[in-house]
């Protein structure tokens, strides 16, 4: 039987699927047996990813809102150019910052650097993509410390660890095929240490538990580097010769002695002591880090506290050590690394008229100085009637954006709203324009994931019914603006150029030809699989130390008491949209809108399982049924993003830094209905 290979479309891992085909039809989804990262191994989400190709909810036509809200069909010239002709006089009446954009993170990057230079031929910066939900504070982190945006060294690395350090990670949840790094590793010899409220979600493996008091990262994390200095445990020449700022770091963590910090982040002194020196000791020691720390109020000083302990131990540019940022959907790297972003250009630079100035030479318009709106300034600007435009490529706002009362609200004040989509999402039912694309199975292009690999996807089936890529999409809507600088005939051509404005990108094409995948950046022409073996990305090669504070935020009160975090489940992608459509993943009588309560809580607030539950915050009221669990701390509670109904609660509090919204920290309360 004949088959081809793709990759997996949902998360940052970024599987190698070979499909068996019949007549050149896909029938089954198996794991690629060499592949580099997933070496064979699928997760459930993996193998049913055929499933929703044949969904009878796929999108066949596009189709444009009537007056009573319901959708008529129409042809795709009519609703290119009526999209064109909208478009064109709102910016002519409110200039180009009264239109905002998302790009997709399951769509290629070719797609993503699509959507962002229209943005910017547009006029506007006000381009985002789901990176802002989850790993933004990440990418400022390491920018700021270590010069780039990505993993240091691959997952692959895990098995020469000694140590690996997991932080705010549903692994086996949330990135599952990476369960056999953390078997080798062990087998190996290695460590682990998990750092989360719950679980630990790494039971089968973890060796120390720190079951923190959620949002207390940091007091936790300055510990460990108070330990590591008091005990001389820190790597002296790696910290005089690749390091800067180690005596401003060693004072501002003078006062995290474990035993002060133990009020704050409820952990015994004695395990953050043995976290630490194990640690510090092991010779290779990698931290993998996951959302629980990122959507935080203090999300980037969470990850620049990780590095301060990685810089002191020298735990950088060797195998096993280093840290990794957990990157979520298949390709949130690249749409990050192509610009789908409102503070950083292609290639991560900041919007500077020094950077502004290379990058117009290269695409001959001009680019706006103006930072673009994040994707929650967005949903603000629309409610105050300033932002008239949204255009969303794979991207389900309504569903997962905090608040969703103001989303809603925020998308019904929208003079234009276009959806690129190849369901009919919660988001689409906004939509005065829905545009139904081909699925990635219908379409080619290339995709990044958080191993910093970048692999082609090759097309497999023709574009189902009247649908179409997104690529060809947007270059229809740019022609019909009148912009040939969008004018493109193949998503390689896209690639090609991608390669020549972004740095970390060069040379790429000519590899990828030849192989189907390769890790950026090429160093001396090769790929590298550990970065900073020698200097850091930092302006003078130094990884730079970031003291931190921890500042308590009180959001609880009388009225909130609770905590309520959210998060993931193995079994459903994000808003569900797509894994709700394939039928091997779904056990009947199983709903995703539950509560996750600690049997000591249950016993407090009268509720057994089963039972449906009052969930309250300041922004909203929902139901959701109760599920007793000894999983999670006393007083705080879980419920899945997966539902649709959670983000209800959520809102308000936002990192300080990336603008990232505090998912992982809910001031509720609970009870009986
Ligand atoms: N099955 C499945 N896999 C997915 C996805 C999916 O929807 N379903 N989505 C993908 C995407 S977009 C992303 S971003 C990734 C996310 O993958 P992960 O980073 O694993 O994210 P979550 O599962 O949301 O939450 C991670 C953990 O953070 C913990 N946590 C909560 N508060 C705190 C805290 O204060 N401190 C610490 N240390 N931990 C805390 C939670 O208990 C939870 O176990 O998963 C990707 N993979
Ligand atoms: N409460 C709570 N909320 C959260 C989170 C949380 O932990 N808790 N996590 C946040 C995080 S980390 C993330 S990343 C976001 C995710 O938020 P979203 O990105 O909004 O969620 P997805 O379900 O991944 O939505 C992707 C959309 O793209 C569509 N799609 C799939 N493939 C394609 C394609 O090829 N082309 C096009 N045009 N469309 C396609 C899907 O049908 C779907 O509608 O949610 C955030 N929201
Ligand atoms: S781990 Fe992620 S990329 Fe791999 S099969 Fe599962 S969902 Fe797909
Ligand atoms: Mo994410």
């Amino acid at each position: 039987m004949e088959s081809k290979d793709t990759i997996c479309p949902y998360c940052g891992v970024g599987c190698g699927i070979t499909l068996v085909l019949s007549d050149g039809r896909p029938i089954k989804a198996t794991g690629t047996k060499d592949h580099p990262v997933s070496r064979g191994h699928l997760c459930a989400k993996g193998y049913s990813a055929l499933e929703i190709l044949g969904s009878k909810k796929r999108l066949t036509d596009p189709m444009r809102r009537k007056p009573d809200g319901s959708f008529e069909q129409i042809s795709w010239d009519t609703a290119i150019s009526e999209i064109a002709i909208k478009l064109k006089n709102i910016v002519a009446q409110h200039g180009p910052d009264s239109v905002g954009f998302s790009g997709g993170c399951l769509c290629t990057n070719e797609e993503n650097y699509l959507i962002q230079k229209l943005a910017r031929r547009i006029g506007t910066n006000n381009i985002e993509s789901c990176a802002r939900l989850c790993h933004q504070p990440s990418l400022h982190a390491l920018k700021k410390t270590v010069g780039f945006g990505a993993a240091s060294n691959i997952m692959s690395t895990m098995k020469d660890s000694k140590l690996l350090m997991f932080v705010g990670s549903s692994l086996t949840d949330s990135h599952p095929v990476l369960t056999q790094y953390v078997t080798d590793a062990k087998k190996n010899g290695a460590k682990v240490i998990d750092v989360d409220p719950r679980g630990p979600s790494l039971s089968k493996f973890a060796d120390i538990h720190l079951k923190i008091s959620p949002g207390t990262d940091i007091a936790l994390f300055n510990a460990m580097a108070n330990v590591i200095i008091s005990e001389g445990l820190t790597n002296k020449e790696f910290v005089k010769n690749r390091t800067s700022g180690y005596e401003q770091l060693a004072k501002s963590v003078e006062n995290y002695t474990p035993e002060k910090v133990e009020k704050i982040t409820e952990v015994k002194p004695e395990l953050v002591r043995q976290a630490a020196r194990l640690y510090a000791v092991s010779g290779a020691s990698l931290i993998l880090g996951g959302i629980g720390i990122t959507e935080q109020a203090q999300g980037t000083e969470n990850v620049s506290a990780l590095i301060n302990l990685a810089l002191l131990t020298g735990n950088y540019g060797k195998p096993g050590a280093g840290v990794c940022p957990l990157r979520g959907q298949a390709n949130v790297q690249g749409a990050g690394d192509v610009g789908a972003s409102s503070e950083f250009l292609p290639g991560g630079l900041p919007i500077t008229d020094e950077n502004i100035k290379s990058i117009e030479e290269k695409w001959q318009f001009r680019i706006s100085s103006k930072r673009g709106l994040t994707m929650m300034e967005m949903i603000s600007d629309a409610i105050e009637g300033k932002l008239k435009v949204m255009y969303l490529m794979g991207f389900n706002p309504v569903h997962s954006l905090p608040d969703r009362t103001k989303t809603e609200r925020a998308l019904s004040s929208l003079d234009l709203l276009v959806v690129q989509d190849i369901f009919m999402s919660a988001t689409a039912k906004y939509a005065h324009y829905i545009l139904p694309t081909a699925t990635w199975l219908e379409r080619e292009g290339s995709m990044t994931n958080m191993d910093r690999l970048v692999q082609w996807r090759n097309k497999i089936t023709e574009p189902s019914a009247n649908t179409k890529p997104d690529w060809e999409i947007l270059v229809a809507l740019a022609k019909s603006l009148g912009y040939p600088e969008l004018a493109y005939s193949s998503p390689m051509e896209i690639f090609h150029e991608i390669c020549s404005i972004i740095g970390t990108y060069a040379g790429l094409e000519e590899e990828l030809a030849k192989t189907h995948y390769v890790r950026y950046p090429l160093v001396n022409g090769k790929s590298v699989e550990i970065l900073f073996t020698d200097k850091f990305n930092t302006p003078d090669g130094m990884g730079r130390f970031t003291p931190v504070e921890y500042l308590p935020v009180q959001l609880t009160s009388d009225d909130y008491p609770y905590v309520l975090t959210t998060g993931r489940v193995v079994t459903r992608y994000n808003t569900d949209i797509m894994t709700s459509q394939a039928s091997s993943l779904l056990v009947s009588g199983v709903d995703m809108n539950y509560i996750d309560i600690h049997p000591d809580d249950a016993s407090k607030l009268g509720l057994k399982d089963g039972d449906d539950v009052r969930v309250t915050s300041r922004f909203g009221e929902i139901v959701l049924k109760a599920k007793i669990t000894t999983t999670l701390r006393k007083g705080m509670f879980f419920a899945p993003m997966h539902g649709g109904i959670v983000n209800y609660l959520t809102g308000g509090c936002l990192d300080q830094t990336a603008l990232t919204p505090c998912y992982k920290w809910t001031a509720v309360n609970i009870s009986k209905v």
